[in-house]
């Protein structure tokens, strides 16, 4: 906001804070109770949330943020859709003195032009998935035939949680040498992307052990593939994805789902607070995490009950 609004930084005058926030789209579980975490949070809190959907395309993102820009936002805030292509429209913004916070991915762009990135270790969450599947291979190994073949479903090309998790997972599987990923394909994080890349898995290649799906969606899409094939999830193909929403919780517990590594959504309050603490002049970490777990089958039944998404 103006520098001569004082202790106002709202640019309605009241003294509430104005967010522009771009999001990626509705894609998933996980982006629904993003979504609703940080459109809950702000109705608490008493911030002018200005929300857009980019319907997953990085244009429409950044034709959003250019209008908060336009907009004179106090705060702008946006989940990119993939890593690169957004440096102009963040030094616009930068010019325009209204600060960023990314909210949940990454970008690939010079750290000065965003106060702050709040969101998972992506790298972490894919090493997660690896180690289990490491630990596991026995048990994996469905055919016996002495080598664990992976087929990954990737989430949208370009975008950070796809870049990471694929590296993490990578990084793991290599301490064993009976471990290969023999396909890796995107489906771009939705439920009909990993059915339909799944069924093609399934058309040329009839010795898969194990799905790593780099969301829940995706991994519940694999599933209504590997039924259609007459084979059974969990058990004739193993399955590992990341998120912990509640229908992917849901399958886990009922052994459709092997394991599930967390990945918490629930960022709506970590933002307003850091939003609140950059208006006000305060210093901020430039890299904020969030908290989160792994679930196996026997652990998700038991906090199934409570999960709030
Ligand atoms: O895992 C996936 C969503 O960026 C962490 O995006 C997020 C990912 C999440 O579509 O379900």
């Amino acid at each position: 906001s103006d520098a001569s609004s004082g202790t106002d930084n709202g640019g309605s005058g009241d003294g509430a804070i104005t967010m522009g926030f771009a999001q990626v789209g509705a894609e998933s579980g996980w982006r629904t109770a993003n979504t609703k975490s940080i459109q809950d949070t702000a109705k608490a809190e008493g911030v002018d949330l200005k929300f857009t959907d980019a319907q997953g395309k990085q244009e429409n993102q950044i034709q959003a943020i250019r209008s908060y820009i336009q907009q004179k936002v106090d705060v702008i805030a946006f989940s990119p859709v993939v890593e690169t292509g957004f440096d102009a429209v963040l030094q616009e913004a930068k010019a325009a003195n209204i600060p960023v916070i990314l909210t949940d991915r990454a970008v690939d762009a010079d750290p000065s032009l965003y106060k702050t990135f709040l969101g998972s270790d992506f790298v972490v969450e894919g090493e997660k998935a690896g180690q289990w599947l490491v630990d596991n291979a026995a048990d994996a190994d469905a055919n016996g035939d002495g080598t664990i073949n992976v087929v990954q479903l990737e989430g949208t090309t370009g975008a950070a949680p796809a870049i990471d998790r694929a590296e993490g997972f990578a990084d793991k599987i290599a301490a064993d040498d009976s471990i290969e990923v023999t396909a890796s394909q995107t489906g771009d994080f939705t439920r009909d992307g990993g059915k339909q890349v799944m069924e093609s898995f399934l058309q040329s290649d009839d010795s898969i052990d194990v799905v790593f799906a780099h969301n829940d969606d995706m991994g519940l899409g694999a599933i209504e593939a590997i039924e259609a094939a007459g084979l059974e999830p969990g058990k004739d193909v193993k399955i590992i994805t990341i998120d912990a929403v509640k229908d992917g919780m849901t399958a886990l517990s009922e052994g459709k789902i092997n394991y599930i590594v967390e990945c918490n959504p629930l960022l709506g309050p970590q933002l307003m607070d850091l939003a609140q603490k950059v208006l006000d002049g305060e210093e901020v970490p430039a890299r904020v995490l969030t908290e989160e777990s792994a679930f196996t089958p026997e652990q998700a039944a038991e906090v199934l009950a409570d999960r709030q998404y």
